[in-house]
């Protein structure tokens, strides 16, 4: 079992979040803001509560920045979960949070379903196959799951593959500074991962995923719940090089370490 954590973060989760590569906070921010962000990204989305205007799957929508969506990314909960697995002065505040993914109620199979990790950096490239990931994770400290809205296991969750961050370190450590493109790690079922047992991203809106940046996921491919599924995955973006090899590493840089060694 994963470890589940409502306030700070002590030892056991942390040894927990370098093993399984993940850790789930619970009430991380407000379930009253998330209602808020919930109706304003249906809204965007062209919907409204009734079933009849979800006449999409899947709907992406992007880059919110305002105080209303940014302010669950900053709450003293999280700020304190940042200090603890990236380090102190070492990552810096979200300011806006990426692409939101609302699935609906739907047998369709979503198209964008595949597991990977979230590349961090090469973005120029027009192929987003061709962005990269190198073993200091250039570019990101974390991936972060927040739920907008309750999310059960018929409710489209996030598919992680526990312990995968080790498998594709381990890759990357190969591949040098340069690191690897998305097609690559593909290439390489990510450090032959395949195999890993799978959790599911569940909670209650206010419920944020702390992830490894080299964590493999996967959304669902269908949608069996009665409500829509509200999820953004904003990066935590680093205030200076990660590096697995100094004095003094995060849970982040110890976990990369451990698998290349
Ligand atoms: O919607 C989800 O459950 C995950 C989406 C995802 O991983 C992505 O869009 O990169």
């Amino acid at each position: 079992m994963f470890a589940v954590v409502v306030a700070t973060l002590g030892p056991m989760d942390v040894e927990s979040f370098v093993r399984e590569g993940f850790l789930r906070i619970d009430g991380a921010f407000d379930a009253d803001a998330a209602a808020v962000v919930r109706r304003a990204i249906l809204a965007a989305a062209g919907c409204t509560d009734a079933p009849e205007s979800w006449t999409r799957s899947v709907v992406r929508l992007g880059m919110f920045d305002a105080p209303p969506f940014v302010r669950p990314a900053n709450t003293p909960a999280l700020r304190a979960a940042f200090d603890a697995l990236v380090g102190p002065g070492r990552w810096l505040p979200c300011g806006s949070m990426g692409t939101f993914r609302v699935a609906f109620p739907s047998d369709a199979i979503a198209d964008d379903a595949g597991w990977h990790v979230d590349p961090s950096f090469g973005y120029k490239h027009p192929d987003f196959l061709e962005w990269r990931v190198n073993f200091r994770s250039r570019g990101r400290a974390l991936l972060m799951l927040f739920l907008f809205s309750d999310v059960g296991e018929d409710d489209a969750p996030t598919r992680l593959r526990l312990g995968s961050h080790v498998d594709v370190a381990r890759s990357l450590g190969d591949a040098g500074e340069p690191g690897m493109t998305l097609r690559e790690l593909v290439a390489d079922d990510f450090g032959d991962s395949t195999e890993r047992p799978i959790a599911l991203a569940t909670g209650t809106a206010g419920t944020v995923y702390l992830c490894h940046p080299f964590l493999v996921h996967s959304a669902a491919k269908t949608h069996g719940g009665s409500r829509p599924r509200v999820l953004a995955q904003p990066p935590l973006l680093p205030a200076e090089p990660l590096d697995p090899h100094r004095a003094d590493p995060s849970p982040i840089e110890r976990a990369i370490r451990l698998a290349l060694s």
